[in-house]
C-alpha cells in the first residue's frame, strides 16, 4: 500500500493519532544503518555476502516484521533472522501444493539436519511459491545457521525438528477437526515459535532466566497470533482448499451436512458471524497467558519484539469480531495508520495493558449489542467471560503495581475533525505531496 492510500484510509476513519503515527513512522525514522533498507541482492564479491543476502530475504520476506527483528539487540539479532528464516523455509515446504506428497514429507521430516549440509538448496517448490528464492538459495542461510554460536544453533534445530514432524503428520493426512487437533496444529507452527524464541532469549542471557520454565505460555503466545491468522484468511483459505478452521467448531453452524466454505455464502451470513464469534472466544481465552509472557519481559528490545506482533492480534481480533466483511472480501487488515500507531506504542507493560484494556472493553460493548441480533450466535457469554478475564487480569496487575486506572476520555474535536476532512480532500485529488 502506498504512503498516501494508508493516510487518505486514517484520514477517513478519523483517526487523527494515527496519520500523524504515519508521517512520524515514514519520515523520522530513516534508520540507513545495518541492512534495514537492503532490498536488492547484494554483490557476490562482497566480504558479507552470505549475512547481506539473509538480511535481504528477511525483508523481501516480511517489510514490517523485519525492522522489528532489526531492532533487537545485537546478540540476538542475527541467531532470530536465521531461526525466522529456517522457519520460513520450512513453511514453503509446507505450503507448496505442487510437491509431490512423499517428497514434501521427507523435507520436512528431515529439515532439521538439512541445515548442517553445506551447500544444500532446494529447487522443486512450484514458480507461482512466493518464497521459492529463499530455498533456491538456502546455501546461504545454512552458512550463516553454522556460524550461530552453539547454544542458538541448538535451539533452532530442536525446534526444527519437532516442527518438520508435526507438520508432516498432517499434511499426511491429519484433519483438524476437534478443538485437541486446532490446539496441536498451532502448537507445531507457531506454538513451537514461542518456545525457541523464549529460548534463545534466554541463551542471550538478556532476558528475565525465569522465562525457561514457561512452556505453557510461550506456546500461548504462538497460538494466540496463529488463531488470529487463521480467522482472517478465512476466504483466501477456503479458496484453496486447506482452511484450518476446526471441523467440531464449524459443523455446530453449517446447514445440515454442508461444508465448512457453505460459511461463505451470502445467505448462511448470520451461521457464519456465529461461528466466526465463537472462534474469537475461543482465541480471547489466550491473552491472559499472552499478558503473563510480556509481563515477565525485561529487555527492552525483546519486550517490543514480542509485543507488536500480539497488539497485531489483539486489533485484528476487534476488527473482525461479528464482523461480516471478514466473508465477504479477502486480504482485509488493520489500517496501516493503526498498525504503527499500536508499534509506537509498544513500548513497555503499562501501555500495552492500556491497549488491551481499551479492546477487551470495545469488544465486550459491540458483544452486549448483538445480543438479540442472531438466533445462530450461542457465544456470547464466552466472549463476555473472556473478556472480563483480561480486564480483571490488568485489574490485578494494576493492584500489584500501585496503578490507578484512569477512564479513558474523548479524543477529537469538531475542529480537528473539520481539519482532517479538508486534509482527506487535498489528499484525494493529489495535492498535497507525499512519498510513494
Ligand atoms: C513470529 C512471531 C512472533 C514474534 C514475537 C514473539 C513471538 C512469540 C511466540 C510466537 C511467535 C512470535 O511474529 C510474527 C509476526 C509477523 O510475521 N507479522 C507479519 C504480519 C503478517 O501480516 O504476516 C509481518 O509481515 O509483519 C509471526 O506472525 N510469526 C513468527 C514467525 C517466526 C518468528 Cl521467529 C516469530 C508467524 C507465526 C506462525 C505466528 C509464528
Amino acid at each position: 500500500m502506498s504512503a498516501k492510500a494508508a493516510l487518505l484510509s486514517s484520514l477517513k476513519a478519523g483517526q487523527l493519532s494515527e496519520v500523524t503515527a504515519l508521517l512520524r513512522y515514514g519520515f523520522l525514522s530513516k534508520d540507513q544503518t545495518q541492512y534495514k533498507t537492503l532490498d536488492s541482492v547484494p554483490p557476490r564479491s562482497s566480504s558479507d555476502y552470505n549475512r547481506a543476502m539473509c538480511y535481504y530475504f528477511l525483508n523481501f520476506t516480511s517489510r514490517s516484521f523485519a525492522r522489528v527483528i532489526q531492532e533487537l539487540d545485537a546478540e540476538l539479532r542475527h541467531p532470530v533472522c536465521i531461526f525466522y528464516l529456517v522457519l520460513r523455509g520450512l513453511d514453503t515446504v509446507e505450503d507448496d501444493m505442487t510437491l509431490p506428497l512423499d517428497r514434501k514429507v521427507e523435507v520436512l521430516r528431515s529439515f532439521w539436519q538439512i541445515l548442517e549440509k553445506r551447500g544444500w538448496t532446494f529447487t522443486e517448490n512450484g514458480p507461482q511459491e512466493k518464497d521459492r528464492v529463499l530455498l533456491v538459495d538456502f546455501d546461504v542461510v545454512i552458512e550463516e545457521f553454522l556460524g550461530l554460536k552453539e547454544k542458538y544453533r541448538e535451539v533452532i534445530a530442536d525446534i526444527t525438528k519437532r516442527m518438520g514432524a508435526g507438520m508432516a503428520d498432517f499434511v499426511s493426512g491429519k484433519k483438524v477437526v476437534t478443538l485437541d487437533d486446532y490446539n496441536l496444529y498451532t502448537h507445531y507452527v507457531a506454538g513451537l515459535v514461542g518456545l525457541g524464541l523464549t529460548g534463545l532469549f534466554v541463551a542471550s542471557g538478556l532476558e528475565n532466566p525465569k522465562l525457561e520454565n514457561q512452556d505453557k505460555i510461550a506456546n500461548e503466545m504462538g497460538l494466540f497470533l496463529q488463531k488470529v491468522n487463521i480467522l482472517k484468511d478465512f476466504l483466501t483459505d477456503v479458496k484453496e482448499g486447506r482452511l484450518f478452521w476446526p471441523q467440531a467448531v464449524w459443523e455446530l453452524y453449517v446447514p445440515k451436512g454442508a461444508g465448512v466454505e457453505a460459511l461463505a455464502k451470502p445467505e448462511n451470513l448470520d451461521r457464519a458471524l456465529a461461528c466466526l464469534n465463537h472462534l474469537c472466544a475461543d482465541a480471547l481465552d489466550l491473552v491472559p497467558s499472552c499478558l503473563d509472557y510480556m509481563s515477565l519481559l525485561k529487555n527492552q528490545s525483546v519486550f517490543q519484539f514480542a509485543a507488536i506482533p500480539q497488539l497485531m492480534a489483539i486489533a485484528t481480533i476487534h476488527h473482525f469480531f461479528n464482523n461480516p466483511l471478514l466473508f465477504q472480501q479477502s486480504g482485509n487488515k488493520i489500517r496501516r495508520g493503526l498498525a504503527v500507531k499500536l508499534i509506537e506504542q509498544s513500548t513497555d507493560i503499562e501501555s500495552v495493558k492500556r491497549i488491551y484494556y481499551n479492546y477487551a472493553l470495545s469488544i465486550n460493548d459491540k458483544n452486549g449489542r448483538r445480543v438479540g441480533t442472531n438466533p445462530y450466535d450461542e457465544s456470547f457469554l464466552r466472549v463476555s467471560l473472556a473478556c472480563s478475564k483480561i480486564v480483571k487480569w490488568i485489574h490485578v496487575h494494576d493492584k500489584e503495581h500501585g496503578k490507578v486506572r484512569a477512564a479513558g476520555g474523548a479524543n477529537g474535536t469538531f475542529w480537528v475533525a473539520v481539519l482532517m476532512a479538508i486534509i482527506a480532500i487535498l489528499l484525494t485529488f493529489s495535492m498535497l505531496p507525499v512519498a510513494h
